[in-house]
């Protein structure tokens, strides 16, 4: 038995050599990211019951495996964007939130981690990356060309929500669509799809919108009239029954959300939010247009994904940074051909740590030992196949404590753990906006308790490394408190 096993292996792994050698039977990769988009497109009442114009990416959807529960590993731009370019968990890295000093991580440090990249490069294809990809960790010698994004200029006038500065703004932009960086960084995508290549390509392409602030054309504004906009459902009180920490993690009264609440504009928000979605949607439509006009139509495996969530008025929280299920639901798709049939949709729990190991797998490359998640591709070919359905988020606020959080989502529900003690349990079965704890209700005892148990425990997981934001963060709560 162990002969014959030994020589599929030795098969396998042939197979995978003679193809990585062969420009005409390699798969190549066409890998494309969204930041700060969130689920409302899946067109799940539960998340959002509007409309959203994306028909570019449900084009896509449509054409392979959607994923409608998919994960990130981190509700932030670089925990999230290292975890899935690495292809290593938060909770081994210890990168949990954004301005960690990532070159303090062990895990991250060793010679045998390998950027997504980094595994196609070393493995004779070329690689190209436009735009946003990467935020804090990368190994920029795995690239053959990489232009990183830029911000647009701010509109004259800005702040144009008169809301707040900064950031936290929205409005039309004073470009035109051309001379947009999204645009721009389709176009560098686009004009690789438009090459003869020798070698088989990795190439990526990553917006910065719909991040804030929201500054897209007129056009998409009025795609959305102002009296059509609906608003997210909100509960009032719902952060009453969280623990201190969570508390914490929404800013609740007094923050961003409450300020667009209060002054009347959420309903302008929300359309500057679905107009940039659809900004998006146009750009990534282009560039996948390339796609099908180019020879490469059939030989090019398409993954879109979103780095995290985003809230809008969700839990009196805006944007980002937080364990429920705004904060951590993605858009996850997959095009393979010769994997994935048209209209698949796979409602299986699964992270974004799992985008590694199934492009591996997809194109016969053995990825690094170093690397956390499970290749998808059994799902691929089989989205209703069964699974075990869990995706993990982890997230940790060093001024509060040097504990992470972890939360664990799972058919069941979702538990969350802050710090050493402080706990959240939602049925989301029967409440999917996640506004009643039910951490001590005895009915659910027994699946807290199996949940609770899949959280990595604090002598395995990697607990958060420094963070270059913290003493800053501390000057300015004191001189917030000395101004109270
Ligand atoms: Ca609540």
């Amino acid at each position: 038995m162990k002969k014959i096993c030994f020589t599929i292996l030795l098969f396998v792994s042939s197979v995978g050599v003679a193809r990585a050698q062969s420009a005409d039977e390699q798969m190549n990769v066409l890998f494309l990211v969204a930041d700060d988009l969130n689920s409302w497109m899946l067109e799940d009442a539960d998340r959002y019951a509007g409309k959203v114009i994306a028909p570019n990416l449900r084009k896509l959807a449509g054409s392979g495996v959607n994923f409608t529960r998919a994960y990130t590993a981190a509700p932030v731009c670089s925990p999230s964007r290292t975890a899935f370019f690495s292809g290593v968990a938060p909770w081994r890295s210890g990168i949990y939130n954004n301005a960690q000093i990532i070159n303090k991580s062990e895990a991250l440090n060793q010679d045998a981690v390998l950027s997504l990249a980094g595994l196609f490069k070393t493995r004779g294809y070329d690689t190209f990356g436009y735009g946003k990809i990467t935020h804090g960790w990368d190994q920029k010698e795995h690239w053959n060309e990489h232009v990183g994004h830029k911000r647009d200029p701010v509109p004259p006038g800005a702040p144009l929500a008169k809301l707040s500065g900064g950031e936290q703004d929205w409005g039309p932009i004073h470009l035109a669509e051309e001379q947009m960086n999204d645009t721009g960084g389709a176009n560098k995508a686009i004009a690789v799809l438009e090459k003869k290549h020798d070698k088989p390509f990795f190439l990526a392409y990553g917006s910065f919108n719909p991040h804030m602030p929201w500054y897209v054309p007129q056009k998409y504004f009025d795609m959305y009239p102002l009296d059509q906009i609906v608003l997210p459902e909100l509960k009032e009180n719902d952060l009453d029954d969280l623990p201190p920490l969570a508390k914490a993690v929404s800013d609740g009264i007094g923050s961003f959300a409450d300020k667009v609440i209060k002054s009347g504009k959420h309903k302008e928000a929300v359309q500057a939010f679905l107009a940039t979605t659809t900004y998006v949607d146009t750009q990534f439509g282009r560039v996948l247009d390339a796609l099908e006009k180019s020879p490469y139509k059939d030989n090019t495996i398409v993954v879109f994904l979103t780095d995290h969530g985003f809230h809008l008025g969700e839990k009196l929280h805006w944007q980002k940074t937080t364990l429920w299920e705004e904060g951590t639901r993605t858009l996850l798709m997959f095009r393979a051909p010769g994997v994935t049939k048209a209209g698949g949709v796979s409602q299986r729990f699964v992270s974004l740590l799992d985008i590694y190991p199934t492009l591996a797998e997809l194109c016969g490359l053995t990825p690094p030992t170093t690397i956390d998640g499970r290749s998808l591709v059994p799902l691929l070919k089989a989205p209703k196949a069964p699974w075990e359905s869990t995706a993990i988020t982890g997230l940790c606020d060093k001024t509060k404590t040097d504990f992470a959080y972890i939360s664990i989502r799972h058919e069941l529900g979702r538990y969350t753990r802050y710090g050493a003690e402080e706990e959240e349990f939602y049925d989301t079965t029967k409440d999917p906006h996640e506004w009643t704890n039910q951490i001590d209700n005895p009915k659910y005892a027994t699946t807290v308790k199996k949940l609770r148990a899949l959280v990595p425990s604090f002598d395995d997981a990697a607990q958060p490394l420094p963070s270059a934001l913290v003493k800053k963060r501390r000057e300015t709560q004191k001189v917030r408190k000395k101004k109270r």
